[in-house]
């Protein structure tokens, strides 16, 4: 987890002691200036009521960059996954997901508390898409003994598949069986903005081939706090009510979400630089003896490597703790490999530190216990 400030003094709030290359996660950003300086001076009122200009201006911002009609701001990336499977589905309608994604990781098991949802996992493919075959067969809802298919969710990019990114067409191909069907497909797009800029398209032509998206302004768009929801007028009008039962009616928040309307006009460009470097370490890391990586494989922000120990097996605690000792923080993912994570605050000076500290922490690894 972050290092807590400790100091209450003024300084210890507005610059944090940043002692480590921090790779853990683009979660840890830490808002810029200008953030600062517009959340100071943000313009507020009653979200609840409406009232609030900051968040009603970054919810239009956000609904025209996606292309779609509408979108709610919500406190997390989680609420705004699970704000979409209440407002798609009823109660106890089964919701079909990848059995590496987000939502069905690290998401409480929200569908089935918050919906009383049963999750139909499909096989994860290592690019991030779902086994075809299997998606195809998992669509419910004609037979009296079985639920019904409310949802179909898909993940771009892929966190747990190494940030990988689906294309529009690969997206179109996803939701065909759905659409079919007439089942909605809702697109946890935490890093949509990831993926629009390593295809070199705008994010609304990923958004077009699903119904809902939910996407962050707190990860790499460095914002603090927040996420949106996005899809039809009917469906977002909806989802307000959702968010309120969720505890996600937030009054003033313009405060946060000023510095939201500065990720999504500042920072997505930037975005690309988080991109090449993560291929920079990767490719980095594939030269040192005992790392096992395929930087070909990195498309954008996040990727997976393993850390062999001397009988030859990955070592992720090993490695994580001597990483963490020479000061480079580094998370692990759902197989156990080693995750990196490029982020606002990383540059190409401290992937070039991280290098070296993983040269060290590796030709030292005949310690390892
Ligand atoms: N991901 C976090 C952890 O929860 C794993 C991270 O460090 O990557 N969808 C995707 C694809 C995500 O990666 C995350 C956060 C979320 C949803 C949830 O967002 P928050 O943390 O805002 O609830």
């Amino acid at each position: 987890m972050p290092a807590t400030p400790t100091s209450a003094s003024a300084e210890a709030i507005t610059r944090p002691a940043r002692p480590a290359i921090d790779l853990r996660s683009d979660t840890v950003t830490q808002p810029t200036p200008a953030m600062r300086e517009a959340m100071a001076r943000a313009e507020v009122g009653d979200d609840v009521y409406g009232e609030d200009p900051t968040i009603n201006r970054l919810e239009e911002l956000a609904a025209e960059k996606l292309g779609k009609e509408a979108a709610v701001f919500v406190p997390s990336g989680t609420m705004g996954n699970a704000l979409a499977i209440i407002t798609h589905c009823r109660r106890g309608d089964e919701i079909i997901m990848g059995d590496r994604a987000h939502t069905y990781l690290y998401e409480v098991g929200g569908a089935a508390r918050l919906n009383g949802s049963p999750t139909r996992v499909v096989p994860t493919l290592p690019d991030g898409a779902l086994d075809r075959a299997r998606l195809a067969a998992a669509f419910l809802g004609d037979d009296v003994h079985e639920a019904r298919t409310g949802l179909l969710c898909i993940e771009n990019t892929h966190n747990m598949c190494g940030g990988r990114v689906l294309s529009p067409a690969t997206l179109r191909e996803l939701a065909a069986p759905a659409h079919q069907r007439g089942v909605p497909v809702h697109m946890d797009g935490a890093r949509i903005f990831n993926a629009a800029v390593a295809l070199g398209i705008p994010a609304s032509a990923l958004a077009a081939e699903v119904d809902s998206v939910m996407f962050c302004v707190s990860k790499g768009l460095a914002a603090p706090v927040g996420s949106l929801l996005v899809g039809s007028r009917d469906f977002i009008a909806e989802a307000r009510r959702g968010r309120k039962l969720l505890g996600g009616g937030m009054r003033q928040a313009g405060i946060i979400a000023a510095a939201g309307i500065l990720g999504l006009t500042e920072m997505v460009e930037r975005l690309a630089d988080d991109h090449a470097n993560a291929r920079r370490l990767a490719e980095g890391l594939a030269n040192i003896p005992g790392i096992r990586i395929a930087p070909e494989t990195v498309e954008t922000n996040i990727f997976f490597f393993d850390a062999l120990g001397p009988d030859g097996q990955p070592n992720s605690a090993a490695f994580i703790a001597a990483a963490e000792a020479e000061g480079a923080l580094f998370s692990t993912g759902d197989t156990g490999s080693i995750r990196a994570v490029t982020h606002y605050g990383v540059e190409a000076a401290d992937i070039d530190r991280a290098l070296r500290i993983a040269e060290r922490v590796m030709a030292s690894r005949q310690e390892w216990a």
